[in-house]
Order: structure tokens, then C-alpha cells, then sequence
């Protein structure tokens, strides 16, 4: 199986978000047994099939990673897995990406989502390229605090609402792909 790069996306998303190709380590930490297709999937309404260890929700697969890096490493990571940093396009969808990261964490760490607009400020981007259609931010933001906060965190504070903070932090993430 095959799952559909992003290639083109992610080229208009390193315009998009000003993301570096810096040079720092190797991606010798890809889980190559994640693209291992998975027979059988036992959370969600899934229409597809998933990698191993990717959860289904609907036309998605997700996966919770753990390592902490910059928005862009992240970005980058879940494009070399065949996806994207997750989008977020329903309250349902929202919670069920949250239960992803309970399962695998058994809390609610603040975490990469693919959202941001490093392009143009209040323009804000899916980095997977779909319509920025659903918003779950916190009171008060997105505030560019300091001017220069152009990513989407999630899991902020008690309610576990989104927030804009500088892409350059270090953080979970989590990824999508399509399922086949
Ligand atoms: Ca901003
Ligand atoms: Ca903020």
C-alpha cells in the first residue's frame, strides 16, 4: 500500500510557515513499522484501514508522537509517515483526537496541531491543506503574543483549548493520514 504524499502541500507549507530544512539529526527515529498496514482497527468509525499503531476516525488515521519538537520538525515528520500534522475540523473530530493523546499519555500534554499562519498573520493554514473551517481557541486567542506566535497548540490550560505560541517550542504532535 501506498499512502498518498504530500509533497506539493508541504512545498507550500514551508512557504506558508517559513519552516527550516534545518540539517539536525536524522530520521532514523521513523517508525517504519507504522506504515505496516494494520489487518483490523478497534477505535473509531473508521471507512479505511489504517497503519499499525495509527487509530482510525473516519477518512483519518491518527498517531500520537511522543518526541518533542518544533512545529516544523514535527511537520516534517508526519509527511516522511505519509501524512500531515493533524487538522482539526469538528468538536467531535477534536475529541477524539484529545482521547488519542489520553490513551497514549494518560493526560492531556499541550501538543502540536497543524495549524498556523506564519504566511500572514490572522491567515490561518492547515498544513495538510484542507479548509480552516473549525476553531477551538482559547478565550483571548489567537493573541501573536510578542508577534511572533504562528502555530497551533492544543490541550492549553484547564479546558484543553487551542493557543498560539511561537513555532519554534518543543512539543508532542500529533500526525494524520489518509486511510486506505
Ligand atoms: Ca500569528
Ligand atoms: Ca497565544
Amino acid at each position: 500500500m501506498i499512502f498518498r504524499a504530500s509533497f506539493p502541500l508541504l512545498s507550500a507549507l514551508l512557504i506558508c510557515c517559513g519552516a527550516t530544512t534545518g540539517t539536525e539529526g536524522s530520521e532514523q527515529e521513523v517508525e517504519v513499522h507504522s506504515l505496516d498496514l494494520a489487518t483490523e482497527s478497534d477505535v473509531g468509525n473508521s471507512t479505511g484501514t489504517c497503519p499499525q499503531y495509527w487509530t482510525p476516525y473516519v477518512t483519518r488515521c491518527f498517531k500520537f508522537v511522543s518526541k518533542a519538537r518544533t512545529w516544523a520538525e514535527s511537520e516534517r515528520y508526519c509527511v516522511i509517515m505519509g501524512g500531515n500534522l493533524a487538522s482539526v475540523h469538528s468538536t467531535d473530530e477534536y475529541s477524539f483526537i484529545q482521547e488519542v493523546i489520553r490513551k497514549h499519555t494518560d493526560g492531556t500534554p499541550r501538543t502540536w496541531i497543524g495549524g498556523c499562519d506564519a504566511a500572514q498573520e490572522k491567515l490561518w493554514l492547515w498544513s495538510d491543506g484542507s479548509r480552516f473551517d473549525y476553531t477551538y481557541w482559547y478565550q483571548g486567542m489567537p493573541d501573536n503574543l510578542g508577534g511572533g506566535e504562528h502555530c497551533i497548540e492544543m490541550n492549553f490550560r484547564g479546558l484543553q483549548h487551542w493557543n498560539d505560541v511561537p513555532c519554534k517550542g518543543t512539543l508532542p504532535s500529533v500526525c494524520a493520514v489518509q486511510s486506505v
